[in-house]
């Protein structure tokens, strides 16, 4: 909305003016589009009608900001363009952030006061963005968020997947996978730029030749897809800029197949338009096994080309020339996935604008910076050279020719016959292209995402590379969007922090750890307190709602929410649950304050061990919550479909945030962060952000347990026997002997077996059963802690302040300055 003085006009007098102009635009809406009335209109109706207003609002705020990037651009300032490339942008709902971002929440509230309706009723009708498995793909879309809040010029680029992330339902304990069709109620924020589609070229007869001295090639027959764009606009808390994310779409680019149709073909005319719109029909639903599949490498290409075509297009278009591109553009490839960026771009500054080699890679390698987000190796990408030669057979030539000039360089004067080394580094290898070594070489800066992780890469996954050209090894810190994570999802704890610390600390995210002068002052302490329960209560009502189980809000909440993996080992927390299952059957009379777990957590669907781990914490949850006596002190919640919005829910209600990965295996968790930001204490092992937390909060107020990262690598080199915990620890045996009977009707003893059996690779190799006696004995420590009500409260407090080094913002601040090079344009 305007915030201009209108006349003489007092602020509340422009208020009712914006108001009664939103209120007109909706009821234009409704009326032309939705053939309704403000009064008569639906819930559902009313979300698609204000969406589609702010929608409007902000494309015109973005025609402003368009202004000051064009005058920005010619003015030929230090600024770049930022282009943030990803597979996966988890951008969950979307009108909440916007109406908080422009500063019209209370506003829409009131008009919608004249219905008798809540603000929460519309935002309910809005479906979750879920383009995204989980960190990485929230971690971009909490990028874009403070990019815009602190005015870069910013484009993210994605796919426009048609279904999202699966929806979880649970039956009988077993996860199952219902498609997400986010469309029908997400699409009011897409902005189809039909006009502004590309080409995107596969497969092909390709022969190279030589002509005039240069190398010069054919390539005929190729299947050629068509790159909408899909826009949606990324606005920032009182920003005056307005960014863009845009998601392509594939489609057909001839259109119908007509000759076989009128040849009475039917099923092959409609075949090959299928095969091209499935590029974009869904998201690959795993992040924990790269299964080389056709159809990804082909949704890899088409965002890759459509995204670079359109960048240097637009570049071009700008500057009347390439020779600065590397000065002017920020291409951010969010892990390997769009890796592809290296040779495409090659091939576009050489074929399309007439490069020479050495000039074309000078700007590529410029241009490109990579973060890495695993350093799992069944996670790390390598696609068959078969493959990628066959559907790109331009690309795959110039993969070649980096492969050849890097081994080249490498034994002449990096680490000369050391081929053992240089074959490990080199982008081709066994048949494979290796994803992330394509990365390193392509880029100027390649980053982890926490100090912990960047080490690793530096001393084990990219050593040799380390060795090459240290210069280029960075760390960034993972961050959040902390206006949604606190100001939007606990607004009462951030009255508090206004009340307190004053409202500074929304934009300037150093300021909230002001709110740590607060730690022992007892009515903040108590106001923090009350906060919580009130959240728990509301977290409650879900619950019932949700899993029609009734949880004590005076209960411990115990919260470990994220996917479902080994190395995160909701098995740990499974295992000890079960130990306290065991021991208030010992002895029902124990005194004791009841406890609370909650879990959230999606498996890919092909991950079966994943969904008996899901399976386990069900049915455990089962046969504990529907036994009258020990139900009155313990209570087991798994919460169907954990996503952005039910996380939203949780975090605010979560007081103990278990993070308890195997040290070396979390590059940094961002989960962690919100709850931390939300007043929780974490109880977990040093990996990770966990340790950069443990940093902030000092050892009095986090709770580490267990291995260290390189005492893991230690204890497996000297040989892991899982048994020898099993055997020495009754509670740990006795608790491990109980999955075998099972719980509420269901055995177990798959699960026992992983954890005992050596016939599986390593049994237990993420080392549960080590950590386990540590586990239980520092938790006891947190329970204690949390009986001294001033001595938790306090921790609680200087947690929220000190998650101000987690804030996007921050993160952000830290590319722009060491990796970017570049700076806010308003
Ligand atoms: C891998 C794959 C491989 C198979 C095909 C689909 C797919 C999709 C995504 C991935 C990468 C997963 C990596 C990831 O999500 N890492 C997480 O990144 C977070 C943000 O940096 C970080 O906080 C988490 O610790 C890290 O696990």
């Amino acid at each position: 909305m305007k915030k201009q003085k209108i006349g003489d006009l007092t602020a509340n007098e422009i208020r009712d003016v914006d108001r009664k102009e939103l209120k007109v635009k909706l009821e234009s809406y409704l009326a032309n589009v939705m053939h309704t009335t403000f009064e008569r209109a639906t819930a559902e109706e009313l979300y698609k009608g204000l969406a589609t207003v702010v929608n409007g609002q902000l494309a015109d705020q973005r025609m402003e900001f368009n202004r000051k990037r064009i005058h920005n651009h010619r003015r030929k300032d230090t600024s770049k363009k930022i282009y943030y490339i990803c597979m996966e942008f988890l951008l969950g709902q979307s009108l909440k952030n916007h109406l908080y971002n422009l500063g019209e929440t209370e506003m829409v509230e009131e008009i919608l006061q004249e219905r008798d309706m809540t603000l929460e009723q519309i935002y309910d009708c809005e479906p979750d963005a879920g383009l995204g498995n989980g960190g990485l793909g929230r971690l971009a879309a909490c990028f874009m968020d403070a990019l815009t809040a602190d005015g870069y010029d910013a484009t993210g680029y994605s796919l426009c997947y048609e279904y999202g992330l699966f929806k979880q339902m649970i039956a009988d304990g077993w996860q199952m996978e219902v498609p997400d069709n986010w469309l029908p109620g997400g699409r009011v924020w897409l902005n189809a730029r039909e006009d502004d589609s590309f080409k995107v070229k596969f497969y092909g007869d390709y022969h190279e030749y030589w002509e005039d001295g240069r190398m010069k090639y054919n390539l005929e027959h190729v299947q050629e897809v068509e790159a909408i764009p899909y826009d949606m606009f990324i606005s920032g808390a009182d920003s005056k800029a307005v960014n863009k994310l845009r998601l392509w779409l594939a489609k057909d680019w001839d259109g119908f197949d007509m000759a076989s149709f009128n040849s009475g073909d039917f099923t092959k005319a409609a075949q090959r338009t299928n095969s091209a719109e499935m590029i974009t029909k869904v998201l690959y639903p795993a992040d924990n096994i790269e299964e080389g599949k056709e159809l990804r490498l082909k949704q890899q290409y088409l965002m890759v080309s459509a995204s670079c075509q359109n960048i240097v297009r637009d570049q071009y278009a700008i500057y009347g020339t390439l020779d600065n591109f590397e000065k002017n553009t920020v291409i951010h490839i969010n892990d390997t996935h769009p890796a592809l960026c290296v040779p495409e771009l090659m091939r576009i500054f050489m074929d399309d604008y007439g490069y020479s080699w050495d000039d074309a890679w000078k700007k590529v390698v410029g241009t490109i910076s990579y973060t890495n987000h695993t350093v799992l190796a069944e996670a790390l990408e390598k696609w068959n050279e078969g493959l990628v030669q066959s559907m790109l057979p331009r690309i795959y030539s110039i993969i070649q020719e980096i492969d050849r000039r890097f081994k080249e360089e490498m034994n002449t004067r990096v680490f000369p016959g050391d081929w053992g080394k240089i074959n490990y580094m080199a982008p081709l290898g066994e048949q494979k292209v290796h994803m992330a070594n394509l990365a390193v070489i392509g880029s100027h800066h390649i980053n982890g995402v926490s100090a912990l992780h960047s080490d690793i890469l530096k001393e084990d996954l990219f050593h040799d590379f380390y060795l090459w050209v240290p210069e280029r090894f960075t760390n960034v810190t993972n961050g959040i969007a902390y206006r949604r994570w606190l100001c939007q999802s606990n607004p009462a704890l951030a009255s508090l922090l206004d009340e307190t610390i004053g409202s500074s600390y929304r934009h300037k995210y150093e300021k909230l750890r002001d709110f740590a002068e607060f730690k022992d002052d007892a009515s903040v302490q108590a106001e923090v307190e009350k906060i919580k329960r009130e959240n728990k209560v509301r977290l409650g009502k879900l619950i019932k709602e949700r899993n029609g189980i009734d949880v004590d809000p005076d209960s411990l909440f115990v919260v470990q929410a994220k996917r479902m993996h080994e190395y995160k080992r909701q098995l740990l927390n499974a295992l000890r649950i079960i130990s306290r299952y065991q021991m208030l059957r010992n002895d029902p009379t124990i005194d004791m304050r009841p406890e609370t777990y909650i879990f959230g957590a999606k498996a890919a669907p092909s991950y079966y061990l994943a969904k008996h781990f899901i399976q386990l914490i069900v049915k455990l949850g089962q046969e504990i919550n529907n036994d009258p006596v020990i139900s009155q002190k313990l209570k087991v919640v798994f919460l169907e479909n954990y996503s952005v919005s039910v996380a939203e829910k949780l975090m605010p209600a979560t007081e103990v945030s278990e993070q308890i990965s195997l040290a070396g295996k979390e590059a940094s968790g961002t989960g962690n962060m919100k709850m931390m930001i939300n007043g929780a204490v974490t109880m977990g092992t040093l990996d990770g952000a966990n340790v950069e937390i443990r940093e902030a909060v000092g050892d009095e107020n986090i709770f580490i347990f267990g291995q260290k990262a390189h005492e893991v690598e230690q204890n497996l080199r000297e040989g892991y026997r899982a048994r020898d915990y099993y055997e020495q620890n009754d509670l740990l045996r006795d608790a491990v002997d109980a999955l075998e009977y099972g719980f509420a009707g269901e055995s177990f003893s798959n699960i026992k077996s992983y954890l005992l059996d050596p016939s599986y690779s390593i049994a237990d190799p993420y080392m549960c059963l080590k950590d386990f006696d540590d586990y239980c004995k520092v938790h006891q420590e947190l329970q204690d802690a949390y009986e001294d009500r001033a001595r938790w409260n306090s921790m609680s407090i200087v947690n929220i302040a000190e998650a101000a080094r987690f804030a996007a913002d921050r993160s952000i601040d830290d590319y722009a300055k060491w990796i970017w090079h570049t700076k806010p344009i308003v």
